[in-house]
């Protein structure tokens, strides 16, 4: 299994799934959100529609995870997670390391061989990236060899400082 960490846009990934740090509504945002739902087109969101009308009308929990069409994108699938906005009164790492278990879970129910996970609430959630690197990279050390058939994992950062967290983590994790 491949782990990598590479400087980039997510939406550009030649991966089977792309995960998005989505919010509980489905309905879409700005950031990476933003990004993915303007690449791959209404395709996307109707598919988020769908699923609240019938599996979470009180939208997708923070933690979970949950597989659509990718739409017009290069990738099959889009994996949505939300992750959690960041407190310095509670430590919510569970939650954030549940949404990276979750996608991985979800990325083998849909059979990818390759996925593709943003900083997951490291921009407008506001967790500290270090730690966010940190989290990402623990659980999917630790989840994704459990996938079947899943041979990449690359983290795609859109930023220098993003890419040399999670660098960093994993050349730590992997010596
Ligand atoms: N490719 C890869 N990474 C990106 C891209 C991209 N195209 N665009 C932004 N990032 P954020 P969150 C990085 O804010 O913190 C949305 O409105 C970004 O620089 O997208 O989980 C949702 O709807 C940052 O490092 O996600 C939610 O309401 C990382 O992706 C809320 O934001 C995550 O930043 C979720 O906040």
């Amino acid at each position: 299994m491949r782990f990598e960490a590479v400087l980039g846009d997510i939406t550009l990934q030649q991966v089977d799934a792309i995960v998005n740090a989505a919010n509980s509504t489905l309905f879409g945002g700005g950031g990476v959100d933003g990004a993915i739902h303007r690449a791959g087109g209404p395709e996307i969101l109707a598919a988020c529609r769908a699923l609240r009308e019938t599996v979470y009308p009180d939208g997708l929990p923070t933690g979970d995870a949950v597989a659509t069409t990718a739409g017009l994108l290069s990738a099959e699938h889009v994996i949505h997670t939300v992750g959690p906005v960041w407190s310095s009164l509670e430590d919510r790492t569970p939650l954030l390391a549940g949404a990276y278990a979750r996608s991985l879970a979800v990325a083998g129910e849909v059979g990818a061989a390759s996925i593709a996970f943003p900083a997951v609430s490291a921009g407008v959630y506001g967790w500290p990236m270090d730690d966010a690197a940190r989290i990402a990279v623990a659980t999917t050390l630790r989840n994704a060899p459990a996938v079947p058939g899943l041979g990449i994992v690359r983290y795609v950062l859109f930023s220098e400082r993003a890419l040399d967290a999670f660098s960093g983590m994993l050349s730590d994790a992997t010596l």
